[in-house]
C-alpha cells in the first residue's frame, strides 16, 4: 500500500480495554499483533488515547445512584455511565505495552475535559468540539482511513461515522477490532457504519 494519502487510525488499544482491565473488551488484547503487522503498510499511523480526568463525567461514580452501563442524558444528549477508566497517567491509560509505539506519527488524547465525553477521534460527544485530527489529516492531505482497535461499537464506530461524514474514505476491519457489545450495541454500529458508507472488512 504506502499510499501517502492513506492513514492508519488505531483506536484506544489501552490497558483499561484490554482483559484484566477496568473497562475490558473481551480479547481486546488479542488484535494487537495483527494492528503491528498492519502499520507496516502505512507511512502515516496515528493512535488514540482515551485520557480522562478522575472525576470525569462519563463515570458512573460521578453521579449519586449511578450505575455502570446505565444511560443517562446531559447537556449534549444521551450518555452511557462507564465504570472509570483511562484516568491520566494511569496504568489502565497506557497504551498495551505491545503495541507498536514508533511508527505513530501522531497521538491524538480525547475525553478529557470533565463535563463531555469523546468517543470519536474527530468530535467529542456533542458532535461540534473538534479535537483537531481533521485538520491534521487534511493539512497532510489525507483523504483515506482505515480504522481498528477498541472498541467496534463505541470509539471505532463514532470515528468511523464522523470520518464518513467529513468526506472521508473510510473502512474498518473489523478483525482487527473488538467490541463492547451492549444490549444490541454491535448490531446498531455494523448498521449504522454500513449505511454510511463505512467499509466493514
Ligand atoms: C470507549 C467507552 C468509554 C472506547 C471509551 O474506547 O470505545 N468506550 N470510553
Ligand atoms: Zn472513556
Amino acid at each position: 500500500m504506502q499510499n501517502a494519502s492513506h492513514a492508519l487510525v488505531v483506536i484506544d488499544v489501552q490497558n483499561d480495554f484490554c482483559p484484566g482491565g477496568r473497562l475490558a473488551v473481551n480479547d481486546g488484547d488479542k488484535i494487537v499483533p495483527g494492528i503491528n503487522a498492519l502499520m507496516k503498510d502505512f507511512q502515516t499511523v496515528i493512535l488514540t488515547q482515551d485520557w480522562h480526568p478522575a472525576d470525569h463525567s462519563s463515570f458512573a461514580s460521578q453521579h449519586d445512584g449511578g450505575t455502570a452501563f446505565s444511560v443517562i442524558q446531559m447537556a449534549y444528549g444521551p450518555q452511557v455511565l462507564w465504570p472509570d477508566h483511562c484516568i491520566q497517567g494511569s496504568h489502565g491509560a497506557a497504551l498495551h505495552k505491545d503495541l507498536n509505539t514508533d511508527p505513530a506519527n501522531l497521538i491524538i488524547r480525547k475525553g478529557f475535559r470533565r463535563q463531555i465525553d469523546s468517543y470519536s477521534a474527530f468530535f467529542e460527544n456533542d458532535h461540534v468540539t473538534s479535537t483537531g485530527l481533521h485538520g491534521y489529516c487534511s493539512e497532510r492531505g489525507i483523504d483515506r482511513l482505515t480504522m481498528v482497535g477498541l472498541a467496534t461499537d463505541f470509539c471505532v464506530q463514532y470515528s468511523a461515522l464522523d470520518a464518513a461524514g467529513l468526506g472521508y474514505k473510510v473502512n474498518v476491519r473489523e478483525d482487527l477490532c473488538r467490541a463492547i457489545d451492549l444490549d444490541g450495541s454491535l448490531d446498531a454500529a455494523r448498521k449504522a457504519m454500513r449505511t454510511a458508507g463505512v467499509g466493514l472488512d
